[in-house]
């Protein structure tokens, strides 16, 4: 079974373990968000395909969900003494080796869908793992700064990690991805997919950045297989993450059915909200798209696996619909 995953950060990359344990012949493409990516210190940091590339490959830092397991900060600790900032982005040494390869092949020309395919040959995903572009697309929100009460547009990450999402998200604004074409081989795995998942990542930075690049909703929505989504939201509240914050300024609110709404029934063919929210269930119905209760708390890489299994059930009810 061919299985397509738009995924972001740490809910998708979560997901994808259990979706691995719980379908592990199928052959599964994840299409990785890019617009959380900065540059820092000369080098390309692509903070969603790494999440994904080291939960599958083994070498996250499993409570955080981003960066690498037995981390050290000498790097960052050197730079801070000669005033070199930011201060407040986490990499460590382990984690800037992946930003060296990676810069030192797009300043040699190679396109980033080639550059991730190099660095999965080490870490070995099992899953492929595509940029949603080679193209830049970088995330920036605009958000009125707490102390000077100055209006700003500011990159993701300084809203994300510096700011932790503690002002209101004004806009968020895809910068590039008007102009970005889909990656070579998005749109073919697209087409080929026997079912297309929206993992439980964040719908607006993540999924939504990778909707947002020209072709790819499209073809999804013409691709004639199930299209499955996670709710990320449980209880009217991000699982993790400040979903909540972003969801806002698209005028989304932060609940399991708002979520599917805000897809929309053109895209999404079944939604799957936690126990929590089985009232939700009508709504989403509602609005036509088929919709299940389960748990989805991934509190474990078995709860993830059912999780995945109870995503895949629902495709084949829609398919056989
Ligand atoms: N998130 C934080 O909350 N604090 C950090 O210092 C931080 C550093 C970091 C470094 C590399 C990387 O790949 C991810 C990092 N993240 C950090 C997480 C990142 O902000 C998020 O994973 C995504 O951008 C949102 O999904």
């Amino acid at each position: 079974m061919r299985i397509v995953v738009l995924a972001g950060g740490i809910g998708g990359a979560r997901f994808l373990r259990g979706l691995q344990q719980a379908s592990p012949d199928a052959d599964i493409t994840v299409i990785g968000n890019t617009g959380d990516d900065i540059h820092l210190f000369g080098l390309k940091v692509c903070p969603d395909l790494d999440t994904v590339m080291y939960t599958l490959g083994g070498g996250i830092n499993e409570e955080q969900g981003w960066g690498r397991t037995d981390e050290t900060f000498h790097l960052k600790e050197e730079l801070a003494a000669y005033g070199v900032g930011p201060e407040w982005f986490g990499l460590g040494d382990r984690d800037f080796a992946t930003h060296i390869v990676r810069t030192q092949m797009l300043s040699a020309g190679f396109p980033l869908s080639a550059v991730t395919e190099a660095l999965c040959d080490r870490w070995k995903p099992g899953v492929r793992l595509i940029p949603m572009s080679d193209d830049r697309v970088e995330t920036h929100v605009a958000v009125t700064l707490p102390d000077s009460g100055e209006r700003k547009v500011i990159h993701f990450q300084e809203y994300w990690v510096r700011l932790r999402a503690s002002v209101p998200a004004e806009a968020v604004v895809p910068v590039g991805a008007e102009q970005a074409k889909p990656a070579p081989g998005v749109l073919e795995a697209i087409a080929e997919a026997d079912v297309i998942l929206f993992p439980p990542s964040n719908p607006v930075v993540s999924v939504g950045t990778i909707l947002a690049v020209p072709g790819i909703r499209e073809a999804i929505a013409e691709a004639g297989v199930p299209v499955v989504g996670l709710s990320p939201i449980v209880g009217d509240a991000p699982v993790r993450g400040m979903a909540d914050k972003v969801l806002a300024a698209v005028g989304v609110e932060s609940t399991a059915a708002a979520v599917a709404e805000h897809y929309g029934s053109g895209l999404l063919d079944g939604w799957l909200v936690d126990t929590v929210d089985a009232s939700a269930v009508e709504r989403v119905e509602a609005a036509g798209i088929r919709c299940r209760a389960v748990p989805l708390m991934m509190s474990d890489l078995d709860a993830a696996a059912r999780m995945a299994v109870e995503a895949l059930t629902l495709a084949e009810e829609v398919r056989g619909a």
